[in-house]
């Protein structure tokens, strides 16, 4: 039990899609605590610090294109296990297979076009929320 930050974002999917208040919504309801917000629209140079764990992935190349493709919107938000809360209402990766109930097994059903990125650690949270949030 400890209270975290994460570093929780709209994709351009989500926002493209007008669903920026409905996820911030169920993050405020479930609980979560909002400290900070702003819209970037991600270029190369931050896409690739941002996602450096997967630039030499076969699948960079279209992630790359599709988080370049419009406004995200970057959010800081803490709160008791913040991390795996927004993991858990965030759902799993590919909404084709993510449950109803998650918003991406609400919303989505093609794995790059996923809604939402979450932090997966403290660690990452604490890497992700310095780049956006300096
Ligand atoms: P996560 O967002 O659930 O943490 P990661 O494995 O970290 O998932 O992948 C980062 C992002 O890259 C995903 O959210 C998704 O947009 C995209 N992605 C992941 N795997 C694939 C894939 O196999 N094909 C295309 N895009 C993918
Ligand atoms: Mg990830």
């Amino acid at each position: 039990m400890a209270i975290e930050r994460t570093f929780l974002m709209v994709k351009p999917d989500g926002v493209a899609r007008g669903l920026v208040g409905d996820i911030i919504s169920r993050f405020e309801r479930k609980g979560l605590t909002l400290e900070q917000v702003r819209m970037v629209t991600i270029d190369e140079e931050l896409a690739r610090r941002h996602y450096a764990e997967h630039v030499d992935k076969g699948f960079f190349p279209e992630l790359l294109s599709f988080i370049t493709s419009g406004p995200a919107v970057a959010m800081a938000w803490s709160g008791e296990s913040a991390v795996a809360v927004g993991r858990t209402l965030m759902g799993p990766t590919d909404p084709a297979v993510a449950p109803p109930g998650t918003i991406r097994g609400d919303y989505g059903t093609v794995v790059t076009q996923n809604l939402v990125h979450g932090s997966d650690s403290s660690d990452s949270a604490t890497r992700e929320l310095a780049i956006f949030f300096p």
